[in-house]
């Protein structure tokens, strides 16, 4: 049987934005969205069961209607439906829990699209999760990249009501099959009702081979912009200053800022993306496309258009939380191991520093 409703795992920003732009373009399609924490679940129903994206200041556009679902202690699975599309929205970090109490309630004809950074993740799902070992049981997996930036902020009476959210930046929704083998059926629910979104989310639909593209690349940007942002505890538009000064804004230039720069990264992640990507040989275009000066001029001009941004890696390390590190560096090390190529050296330094809190030699993370 077939569940018409859309399921949203994960009420952060982008879950967030995605729920409002569904109800605004294809009221009819019913959005759940399931929570983990009680206290979030419960607060949304109190709230209403609403979403309100702030238009400018003095601009509010509401949205009510969700259904919403606690996925938590006492749980009753033998309630709950069959889910046929489900939007994952949370970090890498926090995918495996959720989506394997889900597990039950998902199988090969239900589509589950991973809209998170980094890569890994459903092939963590599939080892981790016992029912997703065969391939004859588990769901399609679709991969998005959203590049709009969105932030949380305050309601009229309450500064801290975490059901709204403002746009920081214009920017699409790439979606696209992460199976070679999947034909993309543009009626499909999940996919139609992202496409008619396309006034809010932007939604390009990509075959698989294009998503695949698009993934590393904002893999590539991720592992160079995430991790330098944490050690130098700087905004993303610091990184422009640190590539061509070697040093931040009004600080000295340092062994540190030399060392740990964006064309530094570039130049050890650029190879292993190249080799991952296996990409053929003898195309000029191609060959360009990845060179590492267009990752390099990417990088900065990610960086630029997100400059006030702090990136979501040192949000996490500032408010003292899991980071998606081993979905971003660490998919980068593993690549490079798995292909038989160069240590990335400095990329290594800095996955232990982020996921231990402290350098090699010791020192630890203030
Ligand atoms: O994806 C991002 C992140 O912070 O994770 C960027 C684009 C770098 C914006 O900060």
């Amino acid at each position: 049987m077939t569940n018409p409703t859309i399921y949203i795992l994960g009420a952060g920003n982008i879950g967030k934005y995605v729920a409002h732009a569904l109800a605004t373009h294809v009221p009819s399609v019913p959005v759940t969205l399931i929570f983990r924490k009680r206290d979030s679940f419960k607060k949304f129903i109190d709230s209403g069961r609403k979403l309100t994206r702030w238009i400018d200041d003095k601009t509010q556009d509401s949205k009510s209607g969700f259904g919403a679902e606690y996925i938590g202690q006492s749980y009753k699975l033998n309630r709950a439906m069959p889910i046929s599309n489900l939007i994952v929205a949370t970090k890498g970090q926090q995918t495996l829990d959720p989506v394997g109490i889900l597990a039950p309630r998902l199988g090969r004809n239900s589509t589950v699209l991973l809209l998170q950074n980094g890569l890994g993740v459903h092939e963590e799902l599939n080892s981790q999760i016992v029912a997703f070992r065969s391939p004859a049981n588990r769901p399609s997996y679709w991969a998005g990249i959203c590049s709009a930036g969105i932030s949380g902020r305050g309601g009229t009476n309450n500064p801290f009501c975490p059901f709204t959210f403002q746009m920081a930046g214009e920017g699409s929704l790439k979606i696209g099959p992460l199976s070679e083998n999947e034909e993309i059926d543009q009626s499909h629910l999940l996919c139609q009702s992202l496409v008619e979104s396309s006034p809010t989310l932007q939604t390009k639909v990509l075959d698989h081979r294009r998503i695949k593209l698009a993934q590393i690349r904002k893999l590539a940007m991720n592992a160079v912009i995430n991790p330098l942002t944490v050690v130098h505890k700087c905004p993303n538009g610091a990184l422009r200053h640190l590539e061509s000064r070697r040093a931040l804004p009004g600080e000295p230039v340092t062994a540190l800022a030399a060392e740990f720069r964006p064309s530094y990264m570039v130049a050890e992640i650029g190879p292993v993306v190249r080799a991952a990507l296996n990409l053929p040989s003898g195309d000029p275009k191609l060959d360009k496309a990845w060179s590492d000066e267009a990752l390099l001029r990417d990088v900065l001009r990610l960086a630029d258009a997100t400059a006030e941004n702090r990136s979501s890696m040192l949000q996490d390390i500032e408010g003292d939380r899991h980071t998606e590190i081993d979905y971003i560096t660490g998919w980068i090390i593993r690549k490079a191991r798995e292909l038989g190529l160069k240590c990335p050296r400095g990329s290594q330094k800095l996955y232990h520093y982020i996921k231990f809190r402290k350098w090699q030699n010791g020192e630890v993370l203030r």
